[in-house]
């Protein structure tokens, strides 16, 4: 097998999920190349030791700039706050290496185009993870969706909705807390939440053309973690917004990180002329699916518990009736990462598809500054 050696930057909660991904693929999946874990990244380097040893890479960075320098690793992998995304990236393709980078993109669109032409002229296979496409239950929908079973789409439901930073107690900024500031993430929900909704939007229903938006932040203001002073609010605690596809379908999208009692409930529901599909991410295996040709006597809504080897996946893991979860997404997306260099047709999300939804994004938060519907821009070439 030939040997993929990667270098992580970050070692947080994606950091954990992606190296889980790497160290699995090969187990479940038929692949040409063996993910070596061969460098972590991080400034702590007492920390970034722990790391490395629990998860098995050989050798620890505490300067990025040194690991992508180095001629041992071929891939570098972005988990780091989001305004570190574009230089590293940048960087990194400089030096040829392939990128995986975490969601979203960059902290604007204008940052994600300099990426995108970063790695497009490295040539370096690229992509960004956004992961829920690769639940089985959601490839399963963009299957039912390609193949024309739902007719023509009318109407996408989104929404993403926690309850973590709800108390005025909770510091902004730091390890942990840096989505809460601004300077780090760029923006609230709609970078860190919306994002993934719309991901999965333009994957499944195709370009978004307009959209009319509203923000609030409820906490004006919070202690900054690393300063220790009182310091304003920057990002949206809660986004809603309007949207025109280009294939004419009306969409809403909500995201809040104050909806008490929902921690990750990440929702979208789509209707067509011939049928529907819902799915819930608290119920991640089943998809649930209606479709009015059914005989009008057993006519309703099924719940599709998606665990059987003929769905997306689903062959390479347990037994019929035996479910996934979370996790397997992202060893999912390893798996057609490698797929992709193995065949040389590039799996998505790419820094290009990636920047589509940072354009969305962009927008968003302008009709919310504007109180106007805004035009997309788009990335497509
Ligand atoms: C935020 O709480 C968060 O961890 C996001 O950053 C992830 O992208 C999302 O999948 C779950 O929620």
């Amino acid at each position: 097998m030939k040997k993929l050696r990667i270098g992580l930057i970050g070692y947080g909660f994606m950091g954990r999920a992606h190296s889980n991904a790497y160290r699995k693929v090969g187990n479940f999946f038929d692949v040409e190349h063996e993910c070596v874990l061969q460098a972590v990244c991080a400034r702590d380097a007492a920390k970034a030791k722990e790391f490395a040893a629990r998860w098995g890479y050989q050798s620890v960075e505490t300067d990025w700039r040194k690991l992508i320098a180095r001629d041992d690793i071929d891939v570098v992998d972005i988990c780091v706050p989001n305004n570190l995304h574009a230089e590293i990236s940048i960087a990194a393709a400089k030096a040829g290496k392939m990128i995986l980078c975490e969601k979203p993109l960059a902290m604007d669109g204008g940052e994600g185009k300099k990426m995108v032409a970063a790695v497009e002229k490295a040539k370096v296979p690229n992509m960004v993870w956004y992961n829920y496409r690769r639940i089985p239950a959601v490839t399963l929908a963009k299957q039912l969706i390609d193949e024309g079973r739902l007719g023509k789409i009318f109407h996408y439901r989104a929404k993403f909705l926690q309850d973590w930073t709800i108390s005025a107690d909770l510091p902004q900024g730091g390890t942990g807390l840096w989505r809460l500031d601004v300077k780090a993430a760029g923006s609230g929900v709609t970078g860190d939440l919306l994002a993934h909704c719309i991901d999965t939007a333009l994957w499944l229903n195709g370009g978004i053309a307009t959209v009319n938006a509203m923000t609030e932040t409820f906490i004006k203001q919070r202690k900054h973690t690393l300063t220790g002073k009182v310091e304003k609010v920057g990002i949206d605690d809660a986004c809603a917004f309007l949207a025109r596809f280009n294939n004419g379908a009306l969409a809403t999208f909500e995201s809040t990180r104050y909806a008490r009692g929902h921690k990750a409930l990440y929702t979208f529901e789509i209707n067509g002329e011939h049928a529907s599909i819902f799915w819930d991410l608290h119920d991640l295996h089943r998809l649930q699916y209606f479709d009015h040709r059914d005989e009008g006597l057993v006519r309703g809504w099924r719940s599709i518990h998606v665990s059987d080897g003929d769905q997306p996946y689903m062959k390479h893991w347990w037994v019929p009736g035996l479910q996934i979860g979370y996790e397997h997404s992202f060893i999912h997306q390893v798996a057609d990462f490698l797929k992709g260099i193995e065949t040389g047709k590039p799996a998505g999300p790419t820094f290009r598809d990636a920047l589509e939804t940072q354009h969305v994004c962009d927008a968003v938060l302008a009709s919310a500054k504007t109180d106007a519907w805004q035009k997309v821009k788009t990335s497509a070439k």
